[in-house]
This record gives structure tokens, sequence and C-alpha cells, in this order.
């Protein structure tokens, strides 16, 4: 069954490449133990062999933290482990294709990049957005143009779905996502970059509670 009353707040994505040599294993027990509320494992380099090793150990831990593994790009590699979703592009497998093969059993975000794929999005039947990129990030740089605040709230305004911002997030910048009509928000280098991931965590979730009371 796909879970339901997924907490978006802080939504991690890993990126070994920003590590610092530091295992992906260790980047993700930090950011759960500083308050991330859903893990996405984003692996654009290794082999399928290692994608689901290393999806496999990620699972495990989160599934003794309660926290919701999410696989980017890789439809077989979130069936392969039964993750609880799986994060598509608008260059990956189509929604109504991996909706097909996944059922109702798995979740579906989609990364929204204008007003239409969201509104494109909803009526597939995705399970939440990422509306990206909402700045633009030195760690992807083949994105759409930013959307901003403004592309944000457009995007709020006409769907119901729960949505996370993405791209050039930053302690500094993470409250107005949120009061612009973010549910939650999603990093990468924020924490896997920071030196002290759990504390960067630690410091983006209390600005997002902040922010998600006014
Ligand atoms: N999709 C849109 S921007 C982005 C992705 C995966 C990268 C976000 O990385 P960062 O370091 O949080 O800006
Ligand atoms: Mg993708």
């Amino acid at each position: 069954m796909k879970l339901s009353n997924i907490d978006y707040s802080l939504y991690f994505v890993t990126d070994r490449s920003l590590a610092g040599g530091r295992a992906t294993l260790e980047i993700v027990t930090a950011a759960v133990n500083g308050g991330a509320s859903i893990v996405q494992l984003r692996e654009k380099q290794c082999s399928t062999l290692e994608f689901i090793e290393q999806a496999l150990s990620v699972k495990a831990f989160l599934k003794t933290r309660n926290i919701p593994l999410i696989i980017n790009d890789r439809v077989d590699v979130a069936q392969a482990v039964k993750a609880d979703g799986v994060h598509l592009g608008q260059t990956d497998m189509p929604l109504e294709t991996a909706r097909g093969i996944l059922g109702d059993t798995m979740l579906i975000g989609i990364s929204a990049e204008c007003l239409a794929d969201a509104i494109a999005a909803e009526k597939g039947g995705a399970d939440y957005l990422g509306v990206s990129p909402i700045y633009a990030t030195p760690t992807k740089t083949d994105t759409a143009p930013a959307l901003g605040l403004k592309g944000l709230r457009e995007i709020r305004q006409a769907v119901k779905l729960p949505l996370v911002g993405i791209g050039g997030l930053k302690r500094d910048n993470t409250a107005a996502v949120i009061r612009n009509g973010a549910d939650g928000v999603a990093v990468i280098s924020a924490i896997v970059a920071a030196d002290d991931p759990e504390a960067a965590a630690r410091e983006l979730l209390q600005v997002i509670k902040e922010a998600q009371k006014t």
C-alpha cells in the first residue's frame, strides 16, 4: 500500500559528488538525526547493482525511523527495493507509464518546471510535485529557468497536491518558500555539503517549522 500522511517539510536529496568522500548512509543518518522527514536517493553515476545495494542499506536505516525512501529516476530500482516512491523529471519515464507499472503501490513525485507541468502531473495522478528550480543552483545546471517565488505561487494556486520547492534553497531563503505555498523544502547541497549535515538539517527544519506556523 502507498504511504499516506507524508511529512514533506524537510525533503533531503542525496548527492555523493558533494559529500566530500563521506558515505551516503552516513550523510542520510545525519540528515535524519537533524530532522529530515523524507529522503530521496539520487544516484546519477553508479551501476544498477550499486544503486540497489545503496538503496537497500538506506532503506533498512530509514525503516527504523519511519522515514519514507524515494528513488530518483529509476522505477525499476524503486520496485526492486520496495521503496516508498519514485521521483521523475520531465524527461524521465512518463507518469502514466510509471503508474501503469507501479499501480497504486508507490508514491510518484514529479518535477514541475512550469505551471503546465504541474497541472498535467496533478491530472495524471502524481502524489506530490517538486517545483523545480526555485532558484538557479550549481548543483544542477541543466534546469529550466528559475521559477522564483512568483512561479511557486502560481503553481500553488493551480494545484492541490503537496509541493516541495527545490533549487538553491538554504537557511536564509527557505522561510519564503514555505510562506509562498510550499509544503516543504527539498535540498541537496545545504545538507550534503555542510561540514555538519546534522546541524544543517536541524537549522533548516527549525526555519521551516517557524515559517509553517505563520
Ligand atoms: N532539481 C532541480 S534543482 C536541483 C534538482 C535536483 C538541485 C538542488 O540542489 P541544491 O544544492 O539544493 O540547490
Ligand atoms: Mg530525473
